[in-house]
């Protein structure tokens, strides 16, 4: 009995991508903004996450902040591969979701809607909490 409700119990929520802990900077109409967040891929094999949408930006795109003779700087990414067992984190100074152009005011503690666009896991909603740093 108890190996037939683990074995249920694995088959009905097998999250095989799981997004935890995205929060999002506050900042003004018109302002950009970023959003932060951890990707665990408990697959079994690698997955892409390859677009990120949002409602309050004009322009939502994934960036990654290098370092280039000791300066700083941001570039534009296609997609992140996050690979099997592994997590991803974005965090400032690394992998970032840029929000362009905001349509509206982040303020503190508003939650914040966003889709995640996989390439094997497809689309996942994800709500972020607009949090001061
Ligand atoms: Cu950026």
């Amino acid at each position: 009995m108890i190996i037939l409700l683990s074995l249920l119990t694995f088959l009905t929520h097998s999250p095989k991508i799981k997004i935890e802990n995205a929060w999002v900077r506050p900042a003004g109409k018109g302002m950009n903004s970023a959003l932060y967040f951890n990707i665990e891929n408990s697959n079994t094999k690698p997955d892409v996450l390859y677009k990120v949408s949002s409602p309050v930006a004009e322009l939502v795109q994934m960036h990654k902040t290098v370092e280039t003779n000791g300066l700083a700087e941001m570039k534009q990414i296609k997609s992140v591969t996050i690979p099997s067992n592994k997590t991803i984190e974005f965090k400032p100074g690394s992998y970032h979701v840029m929000l362009i152009k905001l349509k509206r005011d982040l303020n503190v503690s508003q939650k914040i809607d966003f889709v995640f666009y996989f390439k094997k896991a497809g689309k996942i909603n994800v709500q972020a909490e607009v949090k001061g740093q």
